[in-house]
């Protein structure tokens, strides 16, 4: 972090005895993002940036940093390093930060939310709020959603339409213990690892497959690391959440606060329905390098949804019964 402040004006009033006026802080903030901004997740980090140098007039700048490199890569320790202050703010995944937050677990439930309108339902309403509210406690101040997007799955050995499948597949899934239950209840063979060590352990063959929102799919070439097969099962949605450490947040001024709160927001927003239009485009780009993609019948579905629902029960009074009503709730309303 990169203080300066203008004493100058401050000093002068002193020597005449008068109550000290500081003009306002120049500051620089680091901003932590998993992903860089070839995809929308860096986009969402940099469009904040964006916004905040113009809205600030230069005054705040947000340094991002992406890949994970403030943690060196280990994107589950990021939580933790924005609580004690190591990272001032991030836009951070529901996933990496569920390790610390249990309530995020929520989103990687599997096959809870159908749609876009049921993401909405829940980041929109009560449940968002629990969800914030247990971010807050844990001493990182939430400050806006964005979107990673639905996970799809992917693979080098085949096409997969029913858990049968799976059955010993090699999947490299986030270092988050509820996708070791999911993919152990479809007789995968689920393998944590973080991202930067994904792509190599599949281009070499050491895992078979991944799951991850098409967008990162695109942008990863993951086709080039041997994933041929994509199969469009929507199990989860991760959605995205702009937050700042709470050490420095209480140190900003109301000013700077809301600043910095309705440009995340904006730039939030702003991702999301870009991402949503976008993807179309990018299916159409990732047939079009070969991929056989294989869309799930409802009877096809319907067999997942069954072979995970022990994990959705053994996670529900981890993450929190009340949360989970709230959240059915909120996409039964839709
Ligand atoms: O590691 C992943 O799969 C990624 C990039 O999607 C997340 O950080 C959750």
């Amino acid at each position: 972090m990169n203080i300066k402040k203008w004493l100058v004006l401050g000093t002068a009033c002193l020597s005449l005895g008068a109550a000290p006026v500081f003009a306002q802080e120049t500051r620089e903030f680091s901003v932590s993002t998993v992903l860089s901004d070839a995809f929308p997740w860096g986009k969402a980090a940099m469009k904040w940036a964006e916004l905040v140098e113009e809205r600030s007039e230069g005054r705040i700048t947000l340094k991002v940093y992406p890949n994970a490199q403030l943690v060196s890569g280990d994107q589950t320790r990021e939580f933790s390093a924005m609580r004690s202050g190591l990272i001032d703010m991030a836009v951070g995944s529901t996933i990496n930060w569920s390790t610390q937050v249990p309530q995020a677990n929520l989103f990687s439930l599997p096959f809870l939310m159908p749609d876009n309108a049921a993401v909405d339902a829940i980041t929109q309403g009560k449940a968002g709020q629990m969800v914030f509210d247990a971010i807050e406690k844990r001493g990182v101040v939430p400050l806006a959603w964005g979107e990673n997007g639905f996970r799809e799955l992917s693979n080098s050995r085949g096409v997969l339409t029913q858990p049968a499948d799976l059955k010993g597949l090699k999947v490299r899934v986030v270092g988050s213990p509820l996708f070791l239950d999911t993919f152990n209840a479809l007789g995968a063979n689920p393998t944590q690892m973080s991202w930067t060590d994904a792509l190599p352990a599949l281009t070499t063959g050491a895992v078979d497959g991944q799951e991850n929102p098409l967008s990162v799919f695109d942008v990863a070439r993951a086709d080039r690391a041997n994933q041929k097969y994509l199969t469009l099962w929507h199990y989860m949605n991760d959605p995205l959440i702009f937050g700042a450490s709470k050490r420095v947040w209480s140190k900003l001024s109301t000013e700077d606060q809301q600043l910095l709160k309705q440009a995340a927001y904006d730039a939030g927003q702003w991702e999301i329905a870009k991402s949503r239009a976008d993807l179309d485009a990018t299916l159409q780009s990732i047939r079009d390098r070969g991929v056989e993609v294989t869309e799930l019948t409802s009877e096809q579905h319907q067999a997942f949804v069954a072979a995970t629902q022990n994990v959705y029960k053994k996670w529900t009074p981890k993450i929190g019964e009340e949360l989970v009503e709230a959240a059915q709730e909120a996409i039964n309303k839709r």
